[in-house]
């Protein structure tokens, strides 16, 4: 099926799901003027966070006196801001950002220094020691946010303030990292710019902007190794983050040539982000090779360290992955972040591979660790992403300390609520796609879509009941003969198309369910099998022997203390206890699922912290919830995984 996959444009999509508009909406309504008070540091200054960004580039602009303030990455959230605000800008529903957003960019552009360097810290706190620290340092991490920015802002508005801000320093960085004489050989210790520069290149035809992106691709990992003659030029030692003493190359993905690698190591964010990078380059340059490497880290990935929540990145410590099947519950990391860049690389591949896997994993994501990150009132943040929760456990200076049981206001480390902003507010790119003739249908997210094709003209209104009974209605319109590809996803059962209330047996094409339309309207219906499914974890998931979690379609569900009471850990499932689905009044009508379990009560009251084996179960109907809402009602206890008690 033709060429690779095209974003759609997202001022032609409007959303009116049941549960995303509820999310989509706020991002104007709540979140972009809830993170741009952030970015501007809290009335209270007693706060530990009371950091400003704003700041930061008032004073690198000459504008104010002082210190720069907050970790050395956040001008990135200013960036990610600005980029969200783009997108709303563009999807219509946020127009009245745009004077503050011209202030900010001016503001941006006169922090900018006579050379085209931009980066707050280094410009404020240690101005002859640029480029010196690629390990810590995040300029060109905050550099590719800024493109970033730039590129959906000058799309969504046709200013080209910031793309010059942009193109002014990204020339700056071509001229001072590559393969010439005189050059420097560094690359990144925190990939982004890589997949920012073929945005850029993208948006300007400036094939050098691609060229750095491939520069700083193939350079990483090279011996000798670039990283580590920086750390023992500078004593051995890290100088921003204690945490990076004894480096392991592993943790930036530098111990081998990124195209050798084939499992995902070290910093989850990190990984994918570059991972998303070579996937496009891979497709700009016809790579074979290099999309390989993609296709296997992304199934390494997938199959093998992966959480069912989509989250990434298992290990509290340094943010990383560490070993196939190790997927520890209620330590879990799983950065909102981690699960956003895997969302983006998931989504470059199925653009270029056009095969619906790659959507099951982006549905997972989002329906799953992506929304949980943010709270249903848009301004509460959950950074880390556990599957289970004691809250008593989560104790400062322990190696628990970074799960918080309830969502929190911002982060002295603020990259994840933007990302889930940014995300949110650029839904569109995820549900449609379109190349040559066809149209796709990615994921069934109730929205209307136009978009021109094929010398005519194509609109979409779809109607999904995807959550409740997996009933999708798709009218279709188009005023030349065109295709239309719909996903169907891995949960969907034995499935019937009807088209113009006829039933049709579709072409298959890599899970897409293909029809070739004519002129006119069509109906186009079906239903997938939504109805709840316990699932099991692959047996060397060692967490997960012996246990079970609920499904409904995308949604993974959880038990709650809120609806169960305490002490989740004693509670045991039958896997052929009949489920119900119930209207239990959750936030966006999500459904909730009731089934009975089994209460292990341990009759030995003394309470003894051991003693001999003498228990008793009593049934209770117990209530599960989307876990993409837990934690929205009242603190408590939460589980994925539930214990299993053999069949009757
Ligand atoms: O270093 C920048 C961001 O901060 C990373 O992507 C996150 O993991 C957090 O460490
Ligand atoms: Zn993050």
């Amino acid at each position: 099926m033709g060429s690779r996959l095209q974003l759609p444009d997202l001022k032609e999509i409007k959303i009116n799901d049941s549960l995303w508009y509820e999310y989509t909406k706020k991002v104007a309504d709540i979140i972009i003027p809830y993170q741009w008070t952030r970015l501007n540091g809290w009335e209270n200054e007693s706060k530990d966070e009371s950091v400003c960004c704003i700041r930061n580039f008032r004073i690198a602009a000459g504008k104010e006196q002082g210190e720069h303030n907050g970790i050395v990455c956040i001008d990135s959230d200013l960036y990610k801001w600005l980029e969200t605000t783009a997108y709303c800008i563009a999807n219509g529903s946020g127009t009245e950002f745009g004077s503050i957003a011209d202030e900010a960019i001016d503001l941006i552009a006169e922090a900018q220094q006579p050379d085209g360097y931009i980066n707050t810290y280094y410009t404020i706190a240690e101005p002859d020691a640029r480029w010196s620290n690629l390990v810590e340092g995040h300029e060109l991490y905050c550099a590719g946010h800024m493109f970033e920015a730039a590129v959906a802002y000058f799309e969504a508005t046709g200013k080209r303030k910031i793309l010059d801000v942009s193109v002014r320093f990204a020339d700056l960085i071509c001229d001072e990292f590559g393969p010439e004489e005189g050059q420097r050989k560094g690359y990144p210790g925190h990939q982004e710019i890589e997949l920012a520069l073929i945005k850029l290149y993208r948006c300007t035809n400036n094939s050098r902007y691609l060229d750095c992106a491939r520069f700083f691709i193939d350079e990483r990992g090279k011996e000798p190794n670039y990283l580590l003659n920086e750390i023992e030029q500078r004593g051995g030692h890290a100088a921003l983050f204690p945490e990076f003493n004894d480096y392991d190359l592993k943790y930036s993905q530098a111990h081998i040539p990124p195209r050798e690698q084939k499992i995902a190591e070290g910093h989850a964010v990190r990984a994918v982000y570059m991972y998303s990078a070579m996937a496009d380059i891979a497709q700009e340059r016809g790579d074979k090779e290099l999309l390989q490497t993609c296709r296997t880290l992304w199934k390494n990935v997938t199959e093998k360290r992966m959480y069912i929540t989509g989250g990434i990145g298992s290990s509290g410590h340094l943010e990383r992955f560490t070993t196939d099947y190790d997927l520890p519950n209620a330590s879990a990391y799983n950065e909102t972040c981690a699960a956003v860049g895997l969302a983006q690389f998931s989504r470059r591949m199925a653009n270029i591979e056009k095969s619906t896997n790659y959507y099951d994993i982006i549905e997972r994501l989002l329906y799953n660790n992506i929304l949980a990150g943010i709270s249903f009132t848009g301004d509460r943040y959950f950074y880390v992403n556990p599957l289970e929760m004691w809250p008593d456990t989560c104790i400062k200076a322990t190696s628990m300390k970074h799960v918080k049981p309830v969502r929190q206001e911002w982060f002295p480390c603020a990259c994840c609520p933007p990302n889930v902003a940014r995300t949110l507010a650029s839904l569109g790119h995820y549900i449609y796609a379109f190349n040559d003739d066809t149209v796709y249908i990615n994921l069934f997210i109730s929205s209307s879509y136009n978009t021109a094709l094929n010398g005519g003209n194509a609109q979409i209104n779809m109607k999904s009941d995807l959550l409740h009974s997996g009933e999708i209605s798709i009218l279709f319109n188009a005023s030349v003969d065109l295709r239309l590809a719909v996903r169907v996803p891995d949960f969907a059962g034995e499935i019937n198309f009807m088209v113009d209330g006829v039933e049709v047996m579709p072409r298959m094409d890599k899970g897409y369910a293909v029809f070739d339309l004519n002129t006119g309207d069509h109906h186009i219906e079906t239903r997938f099998d939504v109805s709840p499914r316990w699932v099991v974890a692959n047996q060397k998931v060692r967490e997960d022997v012996g246990k079970v979690a609920l499904m409904k379609g995308p949604c993974v569900y959880c038990l709650e203390e809120a609806d169960n009471g305490s002490d989740l850990a004693s509670v045991f499932v039958r896997i052929n206890s009949e489920t119900q689905v119930s209207d239990a009044q959750l936030p966006a009508g999500l459904p909730a699922i009731e089934y009975t379990a089994e209460r292990l009560i341990n009759q030995n009251q003394d309470g003894a912290l051991y003693a001999p084996a003498y228990f008793t179960t009593s049934s209770e109907k117990v209530s599960a919830v989307p876990y993409c809402i837990w934690g929205n009602r009242k603190t408590g206890e939460m589980i994925v995984w539930q214990k299993l008690l053999p069949q009757d």
